[in-house]
C-alpha cells in the first residue's frame, strides 16, 4: 500500500472513514427515496459533504457537558452525526416524522438533529444563527479550562448574515479569544444564487484573517486533506484557547433540497466515489469489500425504513411537549 498519499492515516482509519462516507451517502439517498415515495414532506441534506463531515465527527472529543466538544451544525451534517454514532433508523424517524425520533419527537424536518448526549445543539432553520450561539458554549469551555472546543458549521451564502460577522468579532477579541473551530462548507451555491453573484471577497477564509484568526481554505472533497487539517487545527485550539477558521470546498450533489427537485447533479466531484477509487487503486480495500459495503448499508437502510414506517406519528396532545408551555399549569396563550 502506498501510504504517502494518505499522510499518516493507517488502513484502519482509512477504512473507517470510507465506510462512514458510504453509509452517509446510502442513508441520504434513502431519505430522498422516502421523500419521493410520498412518505415525507421535505428533504435537505448532505450528499457531497461526506469527505468533510466524517473526519470532523471522528476527531472530536465526544461526550456531554462543557468538558467535551460542542457541535453547532447546519442541515448537511449527516456525515458528522453518523461518525458520532447516529443510527440510520433514528435519521429516518426524523425524516418520516415519527414520535420515536429522538431529536424532535417527529416535529421537525430532515437533518435537523439534536443530541444532548453528544453536545449536538439543535440544528436551526434560520441560517447562520448557530455561529453566535456557538460563542456561548465556547465561552463556558474557556472558563472551565478543560481544553474542550466548540465546532460550528454552515454554508457559504449564509455568511452574508450579520450573525456570521458577529461570531468572528466575539471569537477573536484580544485576551478573550474563544476556543472555537469556525467552519464554512463552501459548495458555491445558496439555493440558486452562485458564489460569484454573492461575494466580493475571493475566499470566505480571508474574512477571518482580518480578525487575526488562524485561517485556511481546504479541499473538503478530500477526506485525507480534511482529516489532517482538522487534526492540526483542533490541536491548535486546544493548546492556545484561540479560534481557528476552515473554509472547506465541497460538492452539492442533489441540488439544494427537495424544493429544487433533489435530482443528481452531474458536473460536481463525487467525494465518495473518488475516495473509493483511490483506496481500490492503493489496495487499501478490495473490489469485493467495496461492493459489500454498499450492499450492507443498502440493506440496513431498507430495514430501518420498514422499522420507522411501523411506528406511530406524534399525537396531537404532545404538541406542547418540550416547549415553554409544557407545564400543564401554564396557560400557553400567555407565551
Ligand atoms: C435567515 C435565513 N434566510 C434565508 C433562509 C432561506 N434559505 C434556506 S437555505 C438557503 C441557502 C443557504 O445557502 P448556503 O448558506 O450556501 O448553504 P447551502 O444550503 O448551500 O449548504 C436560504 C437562503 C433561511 N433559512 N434563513
Amino acid at each position: 500500500m502506498a501510504t504517502n498519499q494518505f499522510g499518516d492515516l493507517d488502513k484502519k482509519t482509512l477504512t473507517q472513514i470510507y465506510q462512514l462516507m458510504v453509509k452517509s451517502r446510502v442513508l441520504e439517498e434513502r431519505l430522498i427515496k422516502i421523500y419521493r415515495a410520498g412518505e415525507s414532506y421535505f428533504w435537505i441534506g448532505g450528499p457531497g459533504e461526506e469527505a468533510w463531515g466524517v473526519p470532523l465527527g471522528l476527531l472530536a472529543r465526544k461526550g456531554q457537558g462543557p468538558a467535551f466538544d460542542f457541535f453547532h451544525l447546519h442541515y448537511r451534517c449527516t456525515p458528522t452525526l453518523l461518525s458520532l454514532g447516529l443510527t440510520m433508523v433514528d435519521s429516518i424517524r426524523l425524516m418520516m416524522n415519527r414520535a420515536t425520533d429522538p431529536s424532535t419527537g417527529g416535529r421537525n424536518f430532515s437533518n435537523h438533529y439534536c443530541f444532548p448526549q453528544w453536545n449536538v445543539a439543535p440544528v436551526t432553520s434560520p441560517l447562520e444563527v448557530q455561529y453566535p450561539i456557538a460563542c456561548g458554549t465556547a465561552h463556558v469551555q474557556k472558563r472551565l479550562g478543560k481544553k474542550s472546543i466548540t465546532i460550528v458549521t454552515g454554508g457559504d451564502a449564509g455568511t452574508a448574515e450579520g450573525d456570521f460577522a458577529s461570531s468572528l468579532i466575539l471569537a477573536s477579541r484580544k485576551g478573550q479569544e474563544l476556543p472555537m473551530l469556525i467552519t464554512v462548507q463552501n459548495n458555491k451555491w445558496g439555493i440558486s444564487t452562485s458564489y460569484e453573484g454573492q461575494h466580493g471577497e475571493t475566499n470566505i477564509a480571508d474574512r477571518a484573517k482580518a480578525f487575526n484568526i488562524k485561517s485556511r481554505v481546504i479541499n473538503g472533497n478530500d477526506p485525507v486533506e480534511t482529516y489532517i487539517a482538522l487534526k492540526e487545527d483542533m490541536e491548535y485550539i486546544r493548546n492556545t484557547g484561540k479560534p481557528a477558521f476552515i473554509e472547506a470546498h465541497v460538492s452539492r450533489l442533489y441540488g439544494h433540497s427537495s424544493a429544487s427537485g433533489a435530482n443528481p447533479v452531474q458536473n460536481e466531484i463525487d467525494p465518495v466515489k473518488e475516495f473509493e477509487q483511490r483506496l481500490l487503486k492503493a489496495k487499501v480495500i478490495t473490489d469485493d469489500e467495496a461492493k459489500k459495503t454498499w450492499a450492507d448499508f443498502e440493506a440496513e437502510g431498507i430495514r430501518a425504513t420498514e422499522q420507522a414506517r411501523s411506528e406511530a406519528v406524534p399525537t396531537a396532545e404532545s404538541v406542547w411537549d418540550h416547549t415553554y408551555a409544557q407545564n400543564e399549569n401554564a396557560d400557553w396563550r400567555k407565551f
